[in-house]
Order: C-alpha cells, then structure tokens, then sequence
C-alpha cells in the first residue's frame, strides 16, 4: 500500500526552486536510490521535467562510481542532451536491448500505476525503453497522482500515428467514440508536431467508461492501422514515485 518515504534530502544545493520542482527533484532522487544498484549497467533515461533530477542524482555519489562502465540509454532529443552534457556513456537500444533500470516522468498516473505518457510526444520511445527494462520506474510531481486516468490529465491519450495514416486514424477514433481527437499543432500552429521517429501525434479525450479499462483502450487504438504506439502504459510500472512541495515522496 501507499506508504510516505522520509527522504533525508537536505534542500540545500539550488534554494531558488519553485516547490514543484523542489517535489520533482525529491521523487527523483528518492528513485534513483531506492533502484539503481552498483550492478545496473544499462539505464534508460526518459524526458520530461523531473528526469533532469534523476541524471543528477545519477552523478552523485555513491552514483557516480559505477559510471565508467555504465550505459546510458536516451528516449528522446533531450534526455540524450541530459546524458552527453553530463559526460555519460551514451548508449542505445539496439545496442542494449535489455536496460536494467527505466526511470521515466509521466503525465497521469492512477491507483495501479497506469499511466498516460507522451505530452511531450515521446511516447514510442518511452514505451520501448519501458517494456526493455527489468525495472520501470516512474517519477513525477504530486500533481501526477490521480484515482482514473483522464481525471487530471485532460489533453487525452497521445497517439503517435504515421503521417500518411493520420486522417484515417482520426476518423477511426472518432467512430470509437473518441471526443474531439486533436491533431496536435506545433507551437506556432504553422504544422503539427513531428516526433524524434518522424510522425504525427494525435491527442484523443475518451470518456471515463474508456478510461477505467485503459488496457482495452489501448488493445483497441493500437489494432488501428498506422498508429505506432498508444501514450497508455498499462501494467508496466513497478513503482511510481510523487514529490510533494512539503518535501515528502509518496511511494507506490
Ligand atoms: C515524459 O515527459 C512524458 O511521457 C510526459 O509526457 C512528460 C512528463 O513530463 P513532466 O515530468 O515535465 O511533467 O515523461
């Protein structure tokens, strides 16, 4: 059951962050210690706010003695950003096809650590990252922790799609019963966004009768064809980790 972890963290390094990064930087450090061993040699990074703290965390020590002969394996433009810049040994998965640890941010997160992931339009890569690990590791804010998906997370599920398919994905889902399926627009609107693998995003909202079964949810949008991952991550996490502004990390 849930259960509150005193981090023992003193706050000290950067006294210019807000609370929620405070709570971001907290769960993430919470994370990295309770599950990455000195024997872990393959990491896999995710994308996001709070994942800046978990490569922090990992140049710390104890951390950092075991990083000249660990891997670091990026889901996207900007966790490899955070792994070269660190001075980490980049790696990827075609290279390690195993990781041992994943520790990725989310977007939603319910009571049985499903999760809704991809507004940062990552989530192909995320999920590959997330099924090759032994051990998936979520992080996130308190803000992240909800009962049923879709209750704070209110963009809808990120759907990567191929862009030649995507008008067709679009009206699949609205005949599924898919409310205002979105295709989302970069920020200048002038084209949508493009993903690190080449496609398009699409951001559907389903009612709550979806979203208590997101298993089906997701065996129904993935059947679709040209849709390449779906942004529900059913029954993949091992554990969640939600910093809280009053320096508390709720484990689940
Ligand atoms: C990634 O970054 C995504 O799957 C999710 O969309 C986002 C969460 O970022 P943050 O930690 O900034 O809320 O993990």
């Amino acid at each position: 059951g849930p259960g509150v972890i005193p981090t023992g963290l003193r706050i000290t390094p950067h006294d210019d962050l807000t609370p929620e990064e405070k709570a971001k930087r907290l769960a993430a450090y919470a994370a990295v210690d309770e599950h990455v061993k000195p024997q872990h040699k393959v990491i896999g990074i995710g994308s996001g706010s709070t994942v800046p703290y978990v490569v922090e965390r990992l140049c710390q020590p104890p951390h950092n003695n075991s990083n000249s002969d660990r891997w670091y394996i990026p889901t996207g433009f900007q966790s490899k950003e955070l792994i070269v810049k660190a001075g980490l040994n980049l790696g990827d998965v075609d290279q390690f096809p195993t990781i041992d640890v994943t520790i990725d941010g989310a977007d939603e997160v319910d009571d049985e650590l499903n999760a809704i992931k991809g507004g940062g339009a990552c989530q192909l890569r995320e999920k590959v990252l997330a099924e090759a690990a032994t051990h998936f590791i979520i992080v996130a804010d308190s803000r992240k922790d909800s009962k049923v998906l879709g209750h704070t997370w209110k963009q809808g599920v990120p759907i990567e799609v191929a862009p030649f398919a995507w008008a067709k994905v679009f009206v699949n889902l609205q005949k599924m019963g898919c409310e205002n399926p979105a295709l989302r627009m970069g920020k200048m609107k002038a084209g949508p966004v493009v993903t690190d693998n080449g496609n398009f995003v699409i951001d559907g909202v389903f009612s709550e009768s979806y979203m208590r079964d997101p298993a089906e949810l997701l065996h129904r949008i993935k059947m679709l064809t040209g849709v390449l991952e779906v942004g529900l991550f059913v029954g993949m996490a091992e554990a969640a980790y939600f910093g809280y502004p009053d320096g508390t990390v709720l484990a689940r």
